[in-house]
């Protein structure tokens, strides 16, 4: 498998000379069009439709928040390792296309994200160590989606995009001019729910950037099981535009991002933005992806890293001097730190707590529950109480 194959194993196209084209470059169809701004090696290249200005600071700012995104993301792993969380869905490789899109967004704009989107929740406003609660079981969200216009993390593979697409219907009753983004990723792309919320969308104008991370691999499933056309093209399909963009090229994403938000805000209906990406770590912490790929693959990824490519262009465009490396350097090691001293203080749920949130009003039956669960609960004090001592 060639890991940039994007399209079905084909029919050969026929070689316009034998002379000129090897069998494998026969075999191989052709590359889709995908938006780049910044080559691995660092280097700024011009886009006919996504022109970008960028000041050193603005490249600063999003280098920055890749490397503190990143280390977190280490962190929480780590933690998980240490038993401290349950489980961890890591974002290494994917930073880019969470930054980059993250920042193309404004503060009115909602997002409507997957359990990966910890880049994302960054730019949104949403302080890190809030993530961790889900993960280590003591809370079913951990932020409030109204502070942030930043939804609950979601579970259940694709369902966000009909709960997204839902909202930005509402969005545009109310004639707001906001963008509604739905996450998710190429093994989501596959569901029931996706394909739906796409065909919503797209009949009632919704104003949502469908925004799905390819990041090649649904757990052990590859995109090439997903899908046999480049995944942006499916849009065309229910009748709205898709663009591929170089996941891993932050200022692209951000570039491409930022247009889509305008074209849904601009009442042009929804807009598909595929990120072709790299998962460069397990899937979660529960996973081994040596079981299921092949370490060339992600070598050749290690080339691509988002982070290397942008300080690559900082050094080229002598942005950034080492006391900005040093100084994130020990950023970083002060938020590693809090994080750490924030799980150990993080309590653990009073048990009632899950009774409260289930209807906005009460409600006859959670009453009885409630009830019913206090008393369990009590008799386990009363067995104590009554074997104390023994
Ligand atoms: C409805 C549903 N089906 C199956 C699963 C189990 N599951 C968890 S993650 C995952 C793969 C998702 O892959 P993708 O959408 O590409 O996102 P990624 O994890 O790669 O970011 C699956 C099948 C689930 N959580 N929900």
């Amino acid at each position: 498998m060639t890991v940039e194959r994007t399209a079905p194993r084909g029919k050969p196209r026929r070689a316009a000379t034998k002379k000129t084209t090897t069998a494998a470059a026969r075999r191989r169809p052709p590359r889709p069009e995908m938006v780049q701004l910044l080559t691995p090696e660092g280097e700024r290249v011009e886009h006919p439709d996504y022109a970008l200005e960028t000041t050193p600071e603005q490249l600063r700012g999003l280098y920055r928040d890749m490397v503190l995104t990143r280390r977190f993301d280490a962190e929480a792993t780590a933690l998980q390792r240490q038993g401290e969380l349950g489980l961890w869905p890591s974002l290494l490789g994917q930073e880019a296309a969470q930054i980059g899109s993250g920042r193309a967004l404004r503060d009115d704009d909602y997002v409507f994200p997957t359990y990966r989107e910890h880049g994302v929740a960054w730019c949104r406003g949403v302080d890190p160590t809030l993530l961790l609660g889900m993960f280590r079981g003591v809370n079913h969200g951990g932020w409030d989606p109204t502070t942030n216009n930043f939804h609950l993390y979601t579970i259940v593979i694709g369902s966000q995009a009909l709960h997204a697409t839902g909202y930005a219907m509402g969005v545009a009753k109310d004639g707001a001019d906001v963008a509604v983004v739905a996450y998710f990723g190429d093994g989501a792309s596959s569901q029931g729910d996706v394909a739906e919320a796409f065909t919503f969308a797209a009949v009632y104008n919704a104003p949502v950037v469908f925004f799905c991370q390819n990041n090649q691999w649904a757990i052990s499933e590859p995109t090439e099981r997903q899908t046999r056309v480049p995944l942006y093209q499916r849009a065309a399909g229910y009748g709205f535009p898709g663009v591929r963009v170089d996941g891993n090229d932050v200022l692209a994403v951000l570039a491409v991002t930022r247009a889509a938000a305008e074209h849904v805000r601009t009442g042009q209906g929804p807009m598909l933005v595929e990120a072709f990406t790299y998962r460069m770590g397990a899937h979660t912490t529960s996973d081994d992806p040596t079981r299921y790929r092949r370490k060339e693959e992600l070598e050749v990824w290690e080339g691509k890293d988002p982070i290397l490519r942008l300080r690559r262009c900082l050094e080229r465009e002598s942005a950034a001097d080492e006391a900005f490396f040093a100084d994130l350097e020990r950023e970083s090691d002060v938020m590693a730190r809090r994080v750490r001293e924030a799980i150990r203080t993080m309590p653990d749920p009073d048990g009632m707590a899950m009774f409260e949130h289930t209807y906005a009003d009460g409600h006859a039956l959670v009453d009885e529950e409630r009830a019913q669960y206090a008393a369990y609960v009590a008799s386990f004090a009363d067995h104590e109480h009554g074997h104390e001592g023994v």
